[in-house]
Parts: C-alpha cells; structure tokens; sequence
C-alpha cells in the first residue's frame, strides 16, 4: 500500500466531517432528524435566496461566457479534433449527470405539483394540470445544467489551454486564491466539495433504493423491508466494487451503454404504446409554458410567506431550492468529466451543448415517464394520487408502470436500468473522491483501496438516513451539503474569468469565431 501518495490533512477531513454528521444520527435517531429538519427550514427559508440568485445567475453568467470572446477559446491546440463526436459527447455528458434519480422524479414528480400546485393555485385544476406537466422540466431544465456546466469552465480551460491538469476542486480556483490554496483553505475548499458530493450521493442513493426495493418486490413477490433495502444498496455497491477491483473499467462502461439503450427502449414503448397523442401534445405544451414563465419561476421567494396572515405554501423551498442544492453539489463533480470529455471544442460549444442536449433528455424523460402517470391519473383510468398516499412515492412509480401492455417485462428492465445508474453514480462519485485526496494520479487511477473506502463511506450517510426515514430527511443531504458549494461556484466562476481574461490580453482581433491560445513564448495566432 502506498500511502505516501495520499492527501491525508483532506483525507481525514473528509471521513471526520461525514463521521460528525452520521454518527450522532445513529446514536440519537430522533432527536437526529428532527435537528437535520431545523437545519433545512432554517436553510431554504433565511438562505433560499441564495440558491435561487446562484442558479439564475448561473445562467446568465454562462449565456454571457458562451457569446463573449472568452466562448471563443478552443480546449486544445489548433489541430485538435474533437476528441468525440457530438451524439456520443452528448451521450456521455447526461449519463455522468444523471442517474437513477430521473426515472424516479420524472414518473413521479407531477403528482406533487397536481396536487400542491405553485401560486396558490387550486389543487387538480387545469392550472394545476399545467404545473403538473411543466414544473418538472423547470427543474431539470437550463438552470440545472447551468449549474452543472459553470465548473467545467475553470477546469477544462487548465486541462487544454494551461495544460494543467486538475483533479482537486481547490486546484480550479488557484488563480483566484493564489498560494492560499496550499494551506488549509485548499484543504477546507476540497473537503466541503467532498462533504457537498457525499450528501448529493445520499438523496440519490436513498431514493434510488426504496423505489428498486419496490421493482424487485415487484418481480419476485419478496415484500419490502428494511434488510432487502440494504441488500439494494450492496448489490449496487458489489457491482462496482467488483468491477472496479478486477479493473473492469470497460465493464461498467459497457454497463453503462447498455443503460442507454435500455432507457431509449422504455421510453419509446411508453411513447407508442402509451397515449402517444397526448404524451406528444402536453410535452411541446409544457415547453412552452415554462418559455412563457421562465422568469417568473427562477427567481419566485413567496415574499409574502414573511409577512403575516398570507399562506406559506413552501413550494419554492421544498423544491426549487431543494433541486438547486441537489444539482450544486453534483456540479464540480460532473464539471471534472464534462471538462475531460470536450477536448477540440470551443467553450461556447461546451456550454451550449451541455445546457441544450441535457435539457433535451430532460424534457424526454419527463414528457413520456410524466406525461404517462398524468394520463392515467386525468383519464382516470388509475388513481395515481390515491395509490401513492396509500402505498408511497415508489410503489406508486411501479404501479404506473403495471399499467402497461407486458408490465412484467418493463417492470423488469426498469428495476435493473436503476440498478445500474446507481451502481455507475457509486463508481464516478467514489473516482473523484479518491482522486482529491491524491496528491497525484500518476498511475492514471487513483489507488484501489481509496476508490473502494470512499465507495463504502458512501453508503454510510444513506443508510442512516434510510433508518430514520422520511423523505425531507434525504431532501436535507443536499440542501445543507449544498450551502458551502455556494461559495465555490463564485471562486470558479471568478477564476475562469481571470485565467482566460489574462491569457486573452494579448488577443485584440476577435472577429474571429475561434481563438487559439499558445502558451509559454510561443507566438499566439487567432
Ligand atoms: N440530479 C440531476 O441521482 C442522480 O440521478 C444524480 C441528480 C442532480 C438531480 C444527479
């Protein structure tokens, strides 16, 4: 074992922060979570407003970068290719971003909204039904994937253009901090990536497992209960652990294709042997809808919640500034891969292509998935609200599917698409956890017992979160994990602007659509 190659002030960090969160809630469950509850309405209601300028401003401040001359800047030298071609670029870059979580949200999702509509509308009303069908793709729509693409800047313009590479988040804001970044600050800055990443793990992991729990309870008519959780959770862990010891990284590349596939399978069964007309119609609605409301959405606080007297519906905390935070922690995690895969193309083409092709298999996933449950539930041909304030979110998600032609057999791919997606958020997550807390990758991996220890410590905060339950327990993992990542997204954004600014002095012709930049001496061309 080579320990010398470790990080260990980040190391230790990490596992003692996850520790101080976990232990306690071990020990004192209820006590626990009703202290994890506190934090999250202390969180979203005095600092919500955090969350949504961050992810408005995401927005802009990528719109700007991607139609200045800094969008001009190619990742790599002048006869560098694109290292892959657009579909399988776009591919790559939605599978590393999402997971399991959008079979379980986008099947679900609108069944929240029918029934606890935003503004004050009238539950089950027509406006209702529009929020149902368009709120979701809010979510998962342009500011989400801003937020994902904003740290992909400072770490794909050090990888291809200072040809530096960069693994640790605190590396990416070393034009900003300077020599700060190799005292305990870089320290803190990694550690709290590490802390955001872990609780963004945890709400996908803990509502990844139940809703498999209930596919495989489905399938084989084993009921559902605390012990066949855990040995979701294994099983999702296993599949990793052994690919990844054996070194089959192809294995879970090739696992991850066949998700794919898979998916693109589901969704076009559904599609056509679902309500086709109405899936299509209420898709390009809704789009149309959230184009028309946009703004209204991104930047709505409920000011009125503060003064008395007037509702508080707490719509926007319980899900806008829940899903920011969701997506926030994940954002310098996927940014590290988005970067590594756009080698040849100019950051405008990074930014545009992330925020469009992800939106794009957003909208997908919940224009069929969605669409479908909202049929069934409109035409009333199956109670879904009813179903799920009896049974739970994820049983319900099953139902909707059991009412397909050979449910069985969907039922089934389904359970084992999820699987997968958890297992592939395991082995991209537990990566980059274990590359931060290396001083160096020289090997091109970080060192196997690290991919693996940081794989188990993983499954920690889940499954205690499991055993104390409830879903605004797990909603909490990334809402608190989230706050700091806050901080860190301005220090990347800053950085990208400075390091690029600085490189770009020498340019003064930018009529060009691309610009070159040759470093150290070399003569800079456009
Ligand atoms: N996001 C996309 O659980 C997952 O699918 C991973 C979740 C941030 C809501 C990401």
């Amino acid at each position: 074992m080579n320990n010398k190659i470790i990080d260990w002030p980040t190391f230790i960090g990490a596992l003692v922060i996850i520790l101080a969160v976990t232990i306690p809630l071990i020990l004192f469950p209820e006590a626990g979570a009703e202290v994890i509850n506190l934090a999250n309405t202390f969180m979203t209601t005095k600092f919500g407003v955090f969350y949504i300028l961050l992810g408005i401003s995401s927005l802009f401040f990528l719109l700007y970068v991607a139609f200045s001359k800094y969008g001009k800047i190619k990742l790599g030298g002048r006869d560098v290719k694109k290292e892959f071609k657009t579909f399988s670029w776009a591919a790559m870059l939605f599978s590393a971003g999402i997971g399991s979580s959008i079979l379980y949200w986008a099947t679900i999702e609108w069944a929240y909204y029918y029934e606890g509509p935003p503004f004050n509308v009238e539950p089950r009303s027509i406006e209702a039904i529009e929020y149902a069908a368009s709120y979701g793709i809010f979510h998962w729509g342009p500011i989400a994937w801003a937020i994902y693409t904003l740290p992909a800047l400072p770490i794909a313009y050090f990888y291809y253009v200072r040809k530096k590479p960069v693994l640790k988040i605190s590396e990416s804001v070393r034009p900003v901090l300077g020599k700060a970044v190799d005292g305990p600050l870089g320290v803190l800055i990694d550690v709290l990536f590490m802390f955001g990443l872990m609780g963004g793990a945890g709400t996908t992991l803990a509502l990844g497992t139940p809703m498999i729990a209930e596919g495989v309870s489905d399938i084989t008519g084993i009921p559902v209960t605390m012990g066949l959780q855990t040995i979701i959770m294994l099983a999702a862990t296993g599949i990793f652990a052994v690919s990844s010891y054996t070194g089959l990284q192809k294995g879970i590349r090739v696992l991850s294709d066949i998700n794919i596939y898979l998916a693109l399978f589901i969704l076009s069964f559904i599609f056509l042997f679902g309500p086709t007309l109405f899936i299509g119609e209420t898709t390009i609605t809704s789009i149309g809808i959230l184009l028309d409301d946009f703004f209204r959405w991104s930047t709505w606080l409920e000011p009125l919640a503060n003064v008395n007297g007037f509702e508080d519906s707490g719509f926007p905390e319980a899900w806008t500034v829940f899903y920011w935070a969701w997506w926030l922690v994940y954002a310098p995690f996927v940014g590290l891969f988005v970067a590594r895969i756009s080698r040849g193309r100019t950051i405008r083409e990074m930014i545009l292509g992330t925020m469009i092709w992800g939106t794009l298999g957003c909208i997908l996933f919940f224009g069929i998935l969605g669409n479908y449950g909202l049929y069934l539930q409109l035409s009333g041909s199956f109670d879904v609200i009813a179903f799920m304030n009896e049974h739970g979110a994820p049983a319900a998600i099953i139902a909707i599917l059991n009412q397909l032609p050979i449910s069985g057999i969907i039922v089934l791919i389904f359970t084992v698409l999820a699987l997968i997606f958890l297992a592939t958020t395991f082995d991209s997550a537990s990566y980059i956890l274990a590359s931060v807390v290396q001083k160096n990758i020289n090997t091109g991996e970080p060192l196997r017992w690290n991919r693996l220890f940081w794989a188990f410590t993983l499954l920690l905060l889940p499954m205690t979160l499991m055993f104390i339950g409830g879903l605004e327990t797990l909603q909490t993992a990334s809402i608190v994990a989230g706050f700091p990542v806050i901080f860190i997204m301005v220090l990347l954004a800053w950085s990208f602007i400075k390091a690029s600014g600085e490189d770009l002095k020498a340019h003064r012709e930018y009529r060009t659509n691309v610009i070159y930049i040759e470093r150290k001496g070399q003569k800079e061309r456009k």
